[in-house]
């Protein structure tokens, strides 16, 4: 399962390197970009790109030899922010992966992981992220409290995941700022496009609405602007086409 072979290596990496270690490099980092602001401001749709070389339901997406120069393309593209996918399994991430982006681009940076522990935010931090993700689906009650509040005593912002109904308001109940409904089902990898619009009349006001996956066209994107959404999470698309930096000026408008 994706989630425990991610808080492994984590286990693996705190070996080498102790909690508290970490614990000052995250603090020494240049402060964390509001990415609720950034995604707030006045845009038709803003589009979160994300560095993806593969996952588990698509295999192989592309090679992506420099994460640095593909997010220069998305940036240079109007994308307000990046996600980089650090989980190593299956989706052949790593944390080098979300400092080379970091040092490149001046827009939010997300890190893509299956996060279930402080250990995996700390790295995110010092690595210079300025969100990470959070999945409801993966994550008890306390624990999904737990993890966003240390989030933000570091200064960073959760994007909050959810699938179901269910999940949606779980992640209301823990004050999400920035809250994602993920078309594709984590566990069948079923996509569910009509989700986010079902969902879109039930955020409150302020709450940062965010689609996730299933886009390859723009007219997708299209439905779920029309359906509500503030930004689009988007991965498979722009690694696979061959002009990112104009597909995102196509999403955008
Ligand atoms: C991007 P797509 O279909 O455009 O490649 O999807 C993103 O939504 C997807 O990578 C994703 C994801 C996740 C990956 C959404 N939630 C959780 C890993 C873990």
């Amino acid at each position: 399962d994706l989630f425990a072979g991610s808080l492994e290596d984590a286990a693996r990496r705190r070996e080498q390197l102790p909690t508290a270690q970490l614990e000052t490099l995250a603090l020494e980092q240049t402060p964390a970009i509001d990415a609720v602001a950034a995604l707030s401001r006045a845009e038709l749709v803003h589009i979160i790109a994300e560095v993806k070389r593969a996952s588990p339901s698509r295999g192989l997406l592309a090679n992506i030899p420099d994460p640095a120069e593909l997010a220069t393309a998305y940036a240079r593209g109007g994308a307000s922010a990046i996600s980089v996918l650090t989980e190593e399994r299956k989706f052949l991430g790593s944390l080098d992966d979300l400092r080379a982006v970091r040092a490149a681009v001046d827009v939010p940076v997300l890190r893509k992981e299956f996060i279930g522990e402080e250990y995996q935010i700390l790295e995110a931090r010092a690595a210079g992220a300025d969100l990470i993700l959070l999945i409801v689906a993966s994550l008890d009650q306390p624990t999904l409290d737990r993890l966003k509040r240390f989030t933000e005593e570091l200064g960073m912002t959760a994007l909050i995941e959810a699938h179901t109904r269910d999940e949606f308001q779980r992640a209301l109940d823990v004050d999400a700022r920035v809250l994602g409904v993920n078309a594709r089902d984590l566990k069948t990898f079923e996509m569910h496009p009509e989700l986010f619009g079902e969902l879109a009349s039930e955020y409150p006001e302020g709450v940062v609405k965010v689609a996730e996956s299933a886009v390859l066209r723009p007219e997708h994107v299209r439905a779920y602007r029309d359906a509500g959404a503030d930004a689009v999470l988007v991965g498979e698309a722009l690694v696979t086409g061959d002009d990112p930096a104009a597909s995102i000026q196509e999403f955008r408008n």
